[in-house]
C-alpha cells in the first residue's frame, strides 16, 4: 500500500530529526521519542482531522502529550506536518526558543497543552473530551501517555472519571515501553496486567504493534467507530527504535547521544531510506 510505504519513509525522518535535535541540544529524551515515531507520523499525517495553517480552526482534533518529556518526536512530526519550518527544529531546548524541552503551551498553542510535569495530560483531556460533549462538537481528543506516568494516581481518577461521562470521543495511546527514568516498568512499579486495568473502568481496551504502520491505520479506524465508552489503544513499542544500541535500554530515557554515536546512529537509519 502507497500510503503505508509514504507513512514508513515519514516516520524515519522523523527519526534522523529527533536524533539531530537532541544531539545538537546536547540533552533530550531519546528513547521514547524514537519509540513513538510511527505513531506520531500515522496520527499527523493520516488520523488527526486538522489544519496545520488554521492551528486556532475550532473543529480541530485535539492532540494532548501527557509525557511532554517525549517532544522532540512532536515538534519534528509537526514541523514535517507544515506547522512551522523545519529548521526551527535546530533551535530545540535553546534559550528563547518556542521548542522547549517540555512542551510549552503558551509559546505555540497548537500543543495544545503545556506538559513535562508527569500524570495531567489524561484529565486535560478529559476536561476537552467533557467540552466537546456539552458544545456538541463532534471533534476527537487524543491524548498520549506513557507507561512509566502511569503511576501517577491522578492518571485512574481521570479513566474513572471518562467512564463516568461516557467519552467516546477520547481516544487514549499508551507508550507501553516497558521502561521509565530508572528501570523497566515491572521492576520499578508494575503495570500488568494493563489492559485488565482499564477494562475494570469499563473502558474499550484495543492493543497494537506500535511499529506496524498497516495496523496503526486500522487500530485508529477501529476506536473511532466505538461507541458509547472511551477507548485506549496500548501501544507496544520499543524504546530507542531504529537505533540498535539505544533499544530496549532505559539508560537512553534521558541521555543525549555525543557526536560520534549520532553519526553511528544516523547511519543506521540511513538503511532505511
Ligand atoms: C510528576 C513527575 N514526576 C517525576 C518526573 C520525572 N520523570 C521524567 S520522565 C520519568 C519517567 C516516566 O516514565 P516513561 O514516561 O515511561 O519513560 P520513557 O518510556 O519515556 O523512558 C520521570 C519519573 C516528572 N517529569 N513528573
Ligand atoms: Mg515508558
Amino acid at each position: 500500500m502507497a500510503e503505508v510505504r509514504i507513512l514508513k519513509r515519514r516516520a524515519n525522518a522523523i527519526r534522523k530529526d529527533i536524533i539531530k535535535m537532541i544531539s545538537e541540544a546536547g540533552s533530550g529524551h531519546p528513547a521514547g521519542a524514537l519509540g513513538m515515531a510511527d505513531i506520531f507520523a500515522v496520527l499527523y499525517f493520516s488520523v488527526l482531522n486538522h489544519k496545520p495553517k488554521r492551528p486556532d480552526w475550532l473543529d480541530r482534533d485535539r492532540l494532548v502529550l501527557s509525557n511532554g518529556h517525549i517532544c522532540a518526536v512532536r515538534y519534528a512530526a509537526m514541523a514535517h506536518r507544515g506547522y512551522f519550518p523545519v529548521k526551527e527544529l535546530k533551535t530545540f531546548r535553546k534559550l528563547g526558543s518556542r521548542l522547549q524541552g517540555h512542551p510549552s503551551y503558551l509559546d505555540m498553542p497548537s500543543l495544545e497543552s503545556s506538559s513535562g510535569s508527569l500524570g495531567h495530560g489524561l484529565s486535560i483531556a478529559v476536561g476537552m473530551a467533557l467540552a466537546a460533549k456539552l458544545d456538541n462538537k463532534n471533534y476527537k481528543v487524543y491524548c498520549v501517555v506513557s507507561d512509566g506516568e502511569l503511576n501517577e494516581g491522578s492518571s485512574w481518577e481521570a479513566v474513572n472519571a471518562a467512564n463516568k461521562w461516557a467519552l467516546d470521543n477520547l481516544i487514549v495511546i499508551v507508550d507501553r515501553n516497558y521502561i521509565q527514568i530508572s528501570g523497566r516498568t515491572e521492576h520499578v512499579w508494575p503495570l500488568d496486567p494493563l489492559d485488565k486495568k482499564f477494562e475494570s473502568y469499563d473502558w474499550n481496551v484495543l492493543e497494537v504493534d506500535g511499529h506496524d504502520i498497516h495496523k496503526l491505520l486500522s487500530v485508529f479506524e477501529r476506536a473511532n467507530k466505538v461507541k458509547g465508552k472511551p477507548v485506549v489503544i496500548i501501544a507496544n513499542t520499543v524504546p530507542g527504535k531504529g537505533v540498535p544500541f539505544m533499544e530496549n535500554d532505559y539508560e537512553w530515557h534521558g541521555k543525549p547521544p555525543s557526536k560520534q554515536e549520532a553519526e553511528f546512529a544516523l547511519l543506521e537509519l540511513e538503511k532505511n531510506g
